[in-house]
């Protein structure tokens, strides 16, 4: 492993940290669920349309919040939000993508978790910056639209323009002090912010990175990799290589220092002895697989196709774990996954991960998206695959298989619904157990349109992912018409 640290920090770093040290505001109504932003003790359910339409902007995008509840989520205990809604700061513009990413953490230390929101096409006033971030607080009443902005440190510039700012965003303790912060990334740099100290939006970067022209970052993972009381973020995307464009592939594991953002590179799965034709990532999720204590990182790989057409490669895809230890990350195991019984081209599967305890066995599990495959003779109608995590880490033993032809799960498997284009496992019914919601942004709802989108919930139980319980829910459910607009096709970074 190459080890490299780089003097990043900003200079003015040093007078932005003097303005920073207000007290976090005294806790009240402390949940110490993540995600939980009405404070009830339940994890609660984001999903974002980013190609929602909004008062006749295109592509401005919305935001929709579902309570967790002891009975799971409903369209009837959600808000969505548009830069349009009352308090949201900024005005709904076409191509902002406003819901393109989120996050969730306690930014304020108030005891409710808040959304970071990121916008990544939103012409910045007065600059030649595209993209913003979005903090919006939570409070007894969930998400009400009170927030702040965000734009990239290089938006005021007058020789600095910034693209894709906010394209991801995680948060996450950097810095190990306790209060979470936001990183997040854009077309060339990633950015490390400060504890905001409050709900003052930071007026200065504290770390960042730029990355060269061979590099296209395209993840952003975060994490206790090893053990260090603090999250490391891991970036991940294509490099040119040999001639190519995105031909090889760039990881980059990155720890908060006094000196910047110390950077570290890790080998990547799939390639030949070249360190070409390597398998891009092109998903990533984080969580303790082996039980260890140590955070491992779950990467999706779907390898490029010549005969890619449409919207997914002919590939299987494959699964990647880099087990985590406090020799860093991936320093001491890694391992491939494949579909069960080895994957058929075209699943797709890894297109993307999450990472939850399912089964309330305390060895968290993946669901990896294959929105490619084929399910009884209908192409591209798309499927999702637990692996269950164990004291030996993540196993293809007893995976399970859940798609719109299973039985008790609501819909229809239909051509290119792309079921498991996105997953999330989260507790949503505060039993323990974390729950996958699985979007298909292919889905169709309304007459004549063919990209409508919807998202499942099914629930986690010691044998698994459960039918009991599975609900569904679409656009119109939560008073959205537009077609086309992918709904819920965003559910995290
Ligand atoms: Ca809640
Ligand atoms: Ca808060
Ligand atoms: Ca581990
Ligand atoms: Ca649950």
């Amino acid at each position: 492993m190459r080890t490299r640290t780089l003097a990043a920090a900003l200079a003015v770093a040093t007078a932005a940290a003097g303005l920073s040290l207000t007290l976090a505001p005294t806790a009240s109504a402390a949940t110490s669920v993540p995600d939980d932003f009405n404070g009830d003790g339940v994890a609660d359910l984001v999903v974002a349309t980013p190609h929602a339409p909004v008062d006749g902007r295109v592509n401005a995008g919305s935001v929709t919040v579902l309570y967790g509840s002891p009975d799971g989520v409903s369209p009837g205990r959600s808000t969505t939000l548009t830069q349009n809604s009352a308090g949201v700061p900024g005005d709904a513009g076409s191509h902002s993508l406003f819901g393109a990413t989120h996050a969730s953490g306690d930014l304020d230390a108030d005891g409710y978790a808040d959304l970071v929101i990121g916008a990544p096409g939103e012409a910045v006033r007065y600059s030649s910056s595209y993209g913003t971030l979005t903090v919006l607080w939570g409070g007894p009443d969930g998400l009400t639209g009170d927030g702040i902005s965000m734009a990239s440190p290089y938006a005021p510039s007058e020789w600095s323009s910034e693209k894709d700012y906010g394209k991801k965003v995680v948060v996450a303790d950097l810095d190990g002090d306790g209060v979470p912060q936001i990183a997040t990334l854009s077309r060339t740099n990633l950015w490390a912010y400060d504890d905001l100290g409050g709900r003052t939006a930071p007026t200065d970067v504290a770390r960042f990175h730029n990355y060269n022209a061979y590099i296209q970052p395209r993840t952003l993972t975060t994490a206790d990799f090893t053990g260090a009381g603090r999250a490391q973020l891991v970036v991940t995307g294509g490099e040119n290589c040999e001639g190519t464009t995105g031909g090889c592939q760039h990881t980059a594991v990155y720890t908060w220092s006094d000196s910047g953002l110390q950077e570290a590179w890790l080998p990547d799965p799939g390639g030949d002895v070249s360190g070409t034709n390597e398998a891009p990532t092109v998903s990533t999720a984080a969580g303790d697989v082996d039980g260890d204590g140590y955070a491992d990182l779950v990467t999706g790989h779907v390898p490029a196709s010549a005969t890619t057409t449409g919207e997914y490669s002919d590939a299987a895809g494959f699964v990647h774990v880099r087990y985590g230890s406090a020799d860093g990350l991936g320093a001491h195991r890694t391992a491939t996954l494949d579909a069960p019984g080895g994957g058929r081209a075209g699943d797709n599967v890894g297109a993307s991960v999450a990472v939850g305890d399912v089964t309330g066995d305390g060895y968290d599990d993946v669901v990896a998206g294959a929105p490619g495959a084929t399910v009884r003779g209908v192409p591209g109608t798309g499927a999702a695959v637990l692996l269950r995590g164990s004291a030996t880490g993540l196993t293809e033993t007893d995976a399970q298989v859940v798609h719109q032809a299973t039985d008790d799960v609501p819909g229809t498997a239909e051509t290119d619904d792309w079921f498991g284009s996105a997953v999330d496992l989260t507790d949503l019914d505060g039993d323990g157990m974390a729950d996958v919601t699985i979007a298909a942004k292919g889905e169709d709802v309304l007459a004549g349109s063919v990209r409508d989108g919807a998202d499942w919930v099914l629930r986690g139980s010691a044998a698994g992912l459960t039918t009991t319980g599975a609900t569904s829910f679409s656009a119109q459910d939560v008073g959205l018409t537009a077609p086309d607009a992918e709904f819920g096709s965003v559910l995290g970074d």
